[in-house]
């Protein structure tokens, strides 16, 4: 996969060179550049943001340094075969403009909500283009017009507000990277195919067995894999209704049997049962 970043902090992006991002860039699977904004200004002061027409508080992006930026990173594609005179879609052609164009992802507090849905989208195309806003945002025309050219995301981690688009940028990378064939390895395939999908996972332990006066479930240590199994479920089920009410919610009632039921039941909670209470 390639990836671009443009950002007038390339500095940020430092963490990328370490671990398995790092390595997925040592051995090809990632091929990331990053890319400082300020190259495609052309006053002294190299200038990327103006006060907001409206009026309000705050700066914002400026579209023509954007505008060069994504020119660069983001030729106009010719569409394959061309257009034919009526204007249609020629056989062949790729209705969003061509694989030769990447992706353009941008991070916003405004943008569609992240998620690991998301991230399996993304680690299924061939170029994403990341562009990294700070102040209020980018001028809405930047994105407006690279629409006419490439399909174009606004994104959100979460309803919390950010100094910008840098920390986003690698929250999404690494969701993405580690989805890639060929980073995780077994691990990873065995996490996204599990069963415990819609639920959050029961809680871990590693050796001593004792440790300052807290001992690990003898459950862990009794050998009866069907006895953990159904142990971890349970404290999944509870996790979740305690932690996380709305993925309880959202689960299809038919995914809870019998024995799940009575777990939840026990700890007190109502299972969902996929009718609105009234
Ligand atoms: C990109 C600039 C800072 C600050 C205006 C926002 C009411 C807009 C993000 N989940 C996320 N939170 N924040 C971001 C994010 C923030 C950014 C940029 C992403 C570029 N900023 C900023 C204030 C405003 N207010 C709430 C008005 C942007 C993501 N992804």
């Amino acid at each position: 996969m390639r990836v671009d970043i443009v950002s007038i902090f390339p500095e940020y992006f430092a963490p990328l060179d370490l671990s398995l991002i790092g390595k997925a860039r040592a051995n090809g699977t990632l091929r990331l550049a990053v890319h400082d904004l300020r190259t495609w200004t052309h006053d002294v002061h190299r200038t990327v943001d103006d006060t907001p027409y409206g009026g309000g508080p705050g700066m914002v992006m400026r579209p023509e340094p954007w505008g060069e930026a994504l020119d660069a990173l983001a030729p106009a594609a010719p569409t394959p075969g061309g257009t034919t005179p009526e204007g249609a879609i020629p056989d062949g052609a790729i209705p969003d403009g061509g694989s030769a164009s990447p992706r353009l992802l941008v991070p916003t507090p405004a943008g569609r909500r992240f998620t690991q849905a998301m991230a399996h989208e993304l680690a299924a195309e061939s170029h994403l283009l990341f562009a990294c806003g700070r102040y209020e945002g980018i001028d809405q025309r930047v994105l407006d017009h690279a629409a006419t050219r490439m399909r174009v995301t606004e994104v959100s981690l979460g309803d919390y507000v950010l100094f910008g688009g840098e920390v986003a940028v690698l929250v999404i990378l690494e969701a993405v990277t580690r989805l890639l064939p060929g980073v995780l390895g077994n691990a990873g395939s065995l996490d996204e195919e599990s069963h415990a999908h819609g639920l959050l996972e029961a809680p871990m332990y590693t050796k001593p067995a004792t440790w300052r006066g807290h001992d690990v479930p003898e459950v862990l240590r009794s050998g009866d894999h069907g006895r953990i199994a159904r142990w971890r479920r349970d404290e999944a089920l509870l996790r979740t209704a305690v932690r996380r009410p709305d993925m309880l919610a959202a689960l299809p009632p038919e995914s809870l049997d019998k024995r799940d039921r009575a777990a939840l039941d026990r700890g007190g909670f109502q299972p969902p049962t996929g009718h609105v209470a009234k």
